[in-house]
C-alpha cells in the first residue's frame, strides 16, 4: 500500500522516478500527433533489451492451437495505422493532498501517437479460445519488485475488451519502429483505457480461465478511499482538457506573462467514455465559463483540438481553466473530489496562473 506525503516537497525517490519517466511538455499539445521524443514515458522497472531478430511471441493458455509469432509473422498480417491517445492513470497525482508516493505526475502524462500494428482479435480467433477462457493476460519482458513481490509487469483484459477490433499489437509509432522505451519490438495498444493496459515489451499472451489476481491488476490500479476499501478497477480515461500554457513563462515558477489584448488559448481534450462534446474556458478560476470552439480529432481515439479567443483585459493576475464534457455526460471536477489512495484517474480542472501586463 502506498506511503503518503503531505509536504509540497518531493522525496528523492519521487524525483528519481520523474527523471526516468519524463512527461510531455504542455506546449506539445499544439501537435495533433505528438513527436516521438515528446511523448510521455512510464516504465515501472527497467527498459528491457530485446533482439527483434530472435523475438517470438507465444499465444498460449486456454486455446486450441497455441501460436508462436515472430516479428515477421506479425508484420505479414493485416496492418492498421491508428492514432490513439495515451494517458497515465497517475496523471495529477502530485496535486493530491496527502499525496501517494509514486510517480509524481502533474498534468504531462499524455501523448497521442499514430500506432501501426495488427489487430489482436484475429490472432486470438486463430489460436481458438476455449470455452472457459475469461480473460487475456499480457506479460511484459520487464521484471522487478513492487510491494515486496517479484514480478514481470503484467495485466489482463476481460475477453470483451481484448476482442475489441481497435485493440492492436503495435510495432511502429509515428511510422518508425517502436523505440525501446515505448515497448520495442511489440506492445499492446488499448484505446480509451488508461495507459497501464497497453502492456509494452510483450513476452507472452495467455488466455486464462480465472480472473488474473496479479499485483498490477488486483492490488494496484483501483480507486480506493482507504486500505480496507475493495474499490473499483481503473479502466477508461476520465474526460480531460488541457491548454497550451499561454504567453511566456517565468523560468522557475512557470507563472505565465501575457500581453493585454486578445490571446488565442488552445489545447486538446479527450475521454475514454465517448467523444468530447464540449470544452469550456474560464478566465477567473472557474467562477464563470464560456464555450470554447472545437476542432476535429485526427481519429476516433485521438484527442480533440479546442481554442478560445480570450481578451486578457485589465492588467492583473488571472487563473485560466479548461473543462471537458464527453458524450456520456461525464465532466471534470473543480477540486480534490478526485482523491483516492493510489492517486489514479485524477482529472480536476487545470489551473494556469497568468499575469497580464
Ligand atoms: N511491460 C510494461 N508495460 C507497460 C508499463 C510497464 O512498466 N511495463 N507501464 C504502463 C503504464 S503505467 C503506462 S502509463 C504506459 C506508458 O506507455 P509509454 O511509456 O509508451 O507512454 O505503458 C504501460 N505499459
Ligand atoms: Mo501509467
Amino acid at each position: 500500500m502506498p506511503e503518503f506525503a503531505t509536504s509540497q516537497e518531493f522525496t528523492r525517490e519521487e524525483v528519481g522516478l520523474a527523471l526516468r519517466n519524463p512527461g510531455m511538455p504542455l506546449e506539445g499539445l499544439r501537435y495533433p500527433i505528438t513527436p516521438i521524443g515528446m511523448h510521455y514515458l512510464l516504465a515501472h522497472f527497467d527498459i528491457p533489451f530485446i533482439d527483434p531478430a530472435t523475438y517470438e511471441l507465444p499465444v498460449t493458455g486456454r486455446v486450441g492451437k497455441p501460436l508462436g509469432l515472430t516479428l515477421d509473422d506479425l508484420k505479414a498480417r493485416p496492418a492498421v495505422r491508428m492514432p490513439a491517445m495515451m494517458e497515465c492513470a497517475g496523471i495529477g497525482r502530485a496535486h493530491l493532498s496527502p499525496r501517494p508516493i509514486s510517480m509524481p505526475w502533474h498534468n504531462e502524462a499524455i501523448g497521442c501517437s499514430e500506432w501501426t500494428g495488427t489487430p489482436l482479435r484475429p490472432i486470438l480467433e486463430e489460436a481458438g479460445l476455449l470455452e472457459d477462457a475469461v480473460e487475456i493476460l499480457f506479460t511484459g519482458h520487464d521484471r522487478g519488485i513492487d510491494q515486496d513481490v517479484e514480478q514481470n509487469y503484467e495485466r489482463s483484459l476481460p475477453l470483451e475488451e481484448a476482442l475489441r477490433e481497435e485493440v492492436i499489437l503495435a510495432y511502429e509509432m509515428n511510422g518508425q519502429p517502436l523505440p525501446p522505451q515505448h515497448g520495442a519490438p511489440l506492445r499492446l495498444v488499448v484505446p480509451e483505457w488508461y495507459g497501464m493496459a497497453s502492456v509494452k515489451w510483450l513476452k507472452e499472451i495467455k488466455a486464462i480461465s480465472e480472473p488474473f489476481e496479479g499485483l498490477q491488476q488486483a492490488l494496484l490500479y483501483h480507486y480506493r478511499q482507504s486500505e480496507e476499501d475493495p474499490g473499483t478497477p481503473v479502466t477508461r480515461k476520465n474526460p480531460h482538457a488541457l491548454m497550451v500554457p499561454p504567453g511566456i513563462p517565468d523560468y522557475l515558477s512557470r507563472t505565465r506573462h501575457v500581453s493585454p489584448g486578445r490571446t488565442l488559448v488552445e489545447g486538446r481534450a479527450w475521454s475514454g467514455y465517448g467523444p468530447v462534446e464540449r470544452v469550456e474556458f474560464s478566465p477567473d478560476g472557474g467562477r464563470t465559463w464560456d464555450d470554447a470552439t472545437l476542432g476535429e480529432p485526427v481519429g476516433r481515439y485521438a484527442w480533440r483540438p479546442w481554442s478560445y479567443e480570450w481578451d486578457a483585459g485589465e492588467p492583473g493576475e488571472y487563473e485560466l481553466c479548461a473543462r471537458a464534457t464527453d458524450a456520456s455526460g461525464r465532466t471534470q471536477p473543480a477540486d480534490d473530489g478526485a482523491w483516492n489512495q493510489g492517486g489514479y484517474g485524477v482529472n480536476v480542472v487545470q489551473r494556469v496562473t497568468v499575469v497580464v501586463g
